[in-house]
């Protein structure tokens, strides 16, 4: 048995002496950020590697869902999910707009479509859903409403790094996908994000805002926002895409010895793995339903005595934070999926560099009980 402690994820980080000769590189140019070389490279290495045209990157995920909304220059009302990091709304407080939360599906945990043209006023301009763990939304359902109602849609995508459907990336679905490359994401460059545009004039438009606006030395066209991605962090980058991969493919099966280990426990429901999809498997979310012998809470604090620091993603819901839960449609009566779901989540440890040791102690916690 190890003593360890494990945690809900960790980055991975290739060979330090892997990075030495990006940042000898950097020293050389002096352009230490302002779209040098390296980020250009990144933009272009992400392209190919994710199956996008444009791509803008950024100095985290929260800056781009807030130049995303800028972008699109969303107002009014937009309707979102409270099953989420609370970045997703957040942003659209920064941009003076009303969130409008309406309730999850209760098998994928993202928004459900058939709740979304209930919440649609005269207001309504966009609706910004989650792929929430890396699982793909229903976003052929989403796309018909924005469709029928003219709305735009912009994609959290903070989890969906790399996320493929029969068709190619899920990226490539909505007017605009926000990717997070968080330290705690499957790709990460420390901090930073990124937004998949449609067309080059929409990643033009979303460049300058990410500059303040600049078009040239002296020219402002828009009340812009610092959200550049340095040099530093675009190397690294660079380099965590040469063991993406590998990472990945680690990932996956982690994935599946949990399949394997939790399938038969009564009261531990798994979220079902989505048939033809390449998954980035991100998150090991589990639920704890009622005929567990521990409640959540108890699960949790078991696994805590014994130095595994699963995480509750997404307990409490967004909709329970004071800036939020005075609105109409936080109320619990219109979210019980989402409540229900919160009440009942944990997600456990899931990186390259688990070992099968760890994962073998994490799981004989959940079957002893
Ligand atoms: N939309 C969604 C749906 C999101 O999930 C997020 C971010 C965003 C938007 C916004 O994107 P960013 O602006 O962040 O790019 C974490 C992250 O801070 C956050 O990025 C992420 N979602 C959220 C789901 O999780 P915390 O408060 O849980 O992180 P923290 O610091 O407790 O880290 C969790 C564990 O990871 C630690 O126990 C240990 C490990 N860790 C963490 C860091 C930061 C490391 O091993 N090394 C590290 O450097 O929010």
């Amino acid at each position: 048995m190890s003593d360890k402690p494990v945690f809900v994820t960790q980055p991975y980080l290739p060979p330090l002496e892997e990075f030495v000769p990006y940042l000898e590189q950097i020293w050389a140019n002096k352009i230490l950020t302002n779209g040098g070389p390296m980020h250009q490279q990144l933009e272009k290495e992400l392209c190919a590697y994710l199956g996008v045209e444009h791509i803008a990157l950024f100095n985290n995920g929260t800056i781009a869902l807030l130049t995303a909304l800028q972008a699109l220059r969303v107002t009014g009302e937009v309707i979102t999910t409270p099953y989420s990091f609370v970045a997703t709304s957040h942003s659209l407080l920064w941009n003076g707009i009303k969130p409008v939360f309406v309730d999850i599906d209760s098998h994928t945990l993202n928004l459900d479509p058939a709740k979304i043209e209930a919440a649609i006023t005269p207001q309504t301009t966009a609706i910004m859903p989650v792929h929430c763990y890396g699982n793909p939304c229903a976003v052929e359902a989403i796309q018909k409403i924005a469709d029928n109602y003219n709305l735009r849609i912009i994609y959290d995508a903070a989890h969906a790094f790399g996320v493929k459907d029969s068709g190619g990336s899920i990226l490539r679905y909505g007017d605009l996908s926000v990717l997070s490359f968080h330290a705690t994401k499957v790709f990460n460059t420390f901090e930073g994000g990124a937004i998949i545009c449609p067309d080059a004039k929409t990643k033009q438009r979303i460049d300058h805002l990410k500059n303040f606006g600049f078009v040239d030395e002296v020219t402002v066209v828009a009340p812009g926002i610092n959200g550049k991605m340095s040099e530093v962090n675009a190397a690294f980058g660079l380099l965590q895409l040469k063991h993406i991969d590998r990472a990945l493919a680690r990932r996956r099966e982690i994935d599946s010895i949990y399949r394997e280990e939790l399938r038969g426990i009564k009261g531990i429901r798994l979220i079902e793995e989505a048939g033809q999809l390449k998954a980035n498997y991100s998150y090991f979310p589990v639920l704890v339903e009622a005929d567990y012998p521990l409640s959540r809470d108890e699960l949790y604090q078991r696994l805590k005595d014994k130095d595994v620091f699963a995480r509750r993603y997404f307990y409490p819901l967004i909709s329970e934070f004071p800036m939020y839960r005075g609105m109409v449609s936080a109320q619990r009566s219109n979210l019980p999926v989402s409540h229900s779901a919160a009440e009942k989540i944990i997600c456990l440890p899931i990186y390259p560099d688990l070992s099968d040791e760890s994962l073998h102690r994490i799981t004989s916690i959940l079957k002893e009980v």
